[in-house]
């Protein structure tokens, strides 16, 4: 649903602007220093990108699904280093609270991440729990008016950056699955956390993630999301619907992008007489890409509108993740390919981009577990 489209353009305008001018240029000092310029980040707060769907009624935007989608497609034009800073305030890192929070929690937490002023990290996966979610490890005990916090998290994006974590933790140990698993909203200064070295992963350079332990992490009862035990793991999965969608549409970006790019270099790059542009098995590779990616998007926004009218859309969500993230897969392999040897030469990014796309078929749920869940949906909607 798009409220009102002369303000979406304006949005959209000024953050293609903003990558185009600002971004774009410090591609290559980002991935050198794995670091992203704190004037960047401050100029991400002023343009209200911490906010983008922060409810309204909490100093955000309040962007509806599809307005999302059309913003996360415009920031995939640049590294996905940039979006991720980004990233965890408008998606998981606070949609636990808008999602399921008290309203005390809702007043506390959401103000101060619309004006980025506080980052949020969202603690699910573990040293042995990854795909099988339902099972963490991470204990919760409750001792009088509060809770004692015990376990490892890991690959935790923004966690060195961030003032909160939004914790899964098990409150019944008698309850091994989905049922015995609670969210917490803990902040990061509480005694007893302590942060892993950075991982050093294949891209992405410039965004970080991290273990983030909790060693007898005392929360008061009031961290407990929305007040009730045994709902953190439904309050997840809610988390990743949208947050798997949010990874479809920045696929699309940056597929875009990727595109692009690869489309210039091959009208300019003369071989054989012509330009390559003209050649044509680059051309099934351009049109291949071109077609996939206009898919993927169509995909993605109808999903978004979807469920901008209320339905469930845990199985397109599903759906967008597996095939956008498949497809930005290909389209910058393919891109790698047309500028042959050039493409795997750091200073054209293009070999950049093809080890940062290769997380989006990873985190938020792998392409496999995407399969599940589309199946065992279709399964139980037809039983
Ligand atoms: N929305 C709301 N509830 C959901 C849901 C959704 N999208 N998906 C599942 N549930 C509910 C189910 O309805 C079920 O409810 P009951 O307990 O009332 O029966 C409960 O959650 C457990 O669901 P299910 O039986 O399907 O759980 P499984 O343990 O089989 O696993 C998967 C579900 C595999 C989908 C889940 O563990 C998952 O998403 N894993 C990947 C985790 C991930 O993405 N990690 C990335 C790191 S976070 S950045």
């Amino acid at each position: 649903m798009i409220r009102d489209q002369e303000i979406l353009n304006q949005l959209t305008d000024t953050i293609a602007r903003f990558v185009r001018e600002r971004l774009i240029p410090l591609e290559d000092q980002v991935a050198e220093e794995d670091a992203i310029p704190d004037a960047v980040i401050q100029e991400m707060r002023e343009l209200g990108l911490f906010g983008l769907t922060i409810p309204e009624a909490y100093g955000g935007l309040g962007l509806t699904l599809e307005e999302e989608m059309l913003v996360a497609m415009e920031l995939g034009h640049t590294s996905p280093a940039f979006r991720s800073v980004i990233g965890t305030n408008n998606g998981i890192g606070s949609a636990a609270i808008v999602f399921d929070g008290t309203d005390e929690q809702k007043q506390r937490y959401l103000p101060k991440y619309a004006t980025g002023e506080l980052i949020g990290s969202f603690c699910l996966t573990e040293p042995d729990v990854g795909s099988d979610a339902a099972s963490v490890k991470t204990s919760a005990a409750k001792e009088g008016d509060q809770y004692i916090l015990n376990g490892t998290k890991r690959f935790i994006t923004n966690a060195p950056r961030a003032g909160t974590f939004t914790v899964m933790a098990r409150t019944n140990p008698g309850e091994k699955k989905a049922k015995g698993v609670s969210a917490f909203i803990v902040e990061a200064d509480s005694p007893g956390i302590s942060l892993g070295a950075k991982d050093k992963k294949m891209g992405h350079a410039g965004s970080h993630t991290c273990d983030v332990i909790f060693d007898n992490v005392k929360v008061p009862a009031n961290a407990l999301i929305g007040g009730e035990e045994g709902k953190g793991f439904y309050t997840s999965m809610k988390v990743l619907d949208r947050g798997r969608l949010h990874i479809a549409a920045v696929s699309v970006g940056v597929a875009e992008r990727l595109l692009d790019d690869a489309l210039r270099y091959a009208m300019e790059r003369q071989q054989f007489g012509k330009p390559i542009a003209e050649h044509q098995l680059i051309q099934a590779m351009l049109a291949d890409s071109k077609a996939e990616c206009y898919a993927a998007k169509c995909m993605v926004l109808d999903a978004a509108r979807k469920r901008d009218e209320g339905e469930n859309i845990s199985t397109e969500a599903s759906c967008c993740k597996m095939f956008a993230t498949e497809m930005v897969g290909r389209v910058a392999d393919r891109a790698v390919q047309i500028h042959g040897g050039s493409g795997y030469i750091a200073d054209y990014g293009v070999e950049r981009f093809y080890r940062d796309v290769r997380l989006f078929r990873l985190y938020e749920g792998t392409t496999q577990i995407q399969q599940m869940v589309i199946a065992k949906n279709m399964v139980r909607d037809a039983s």
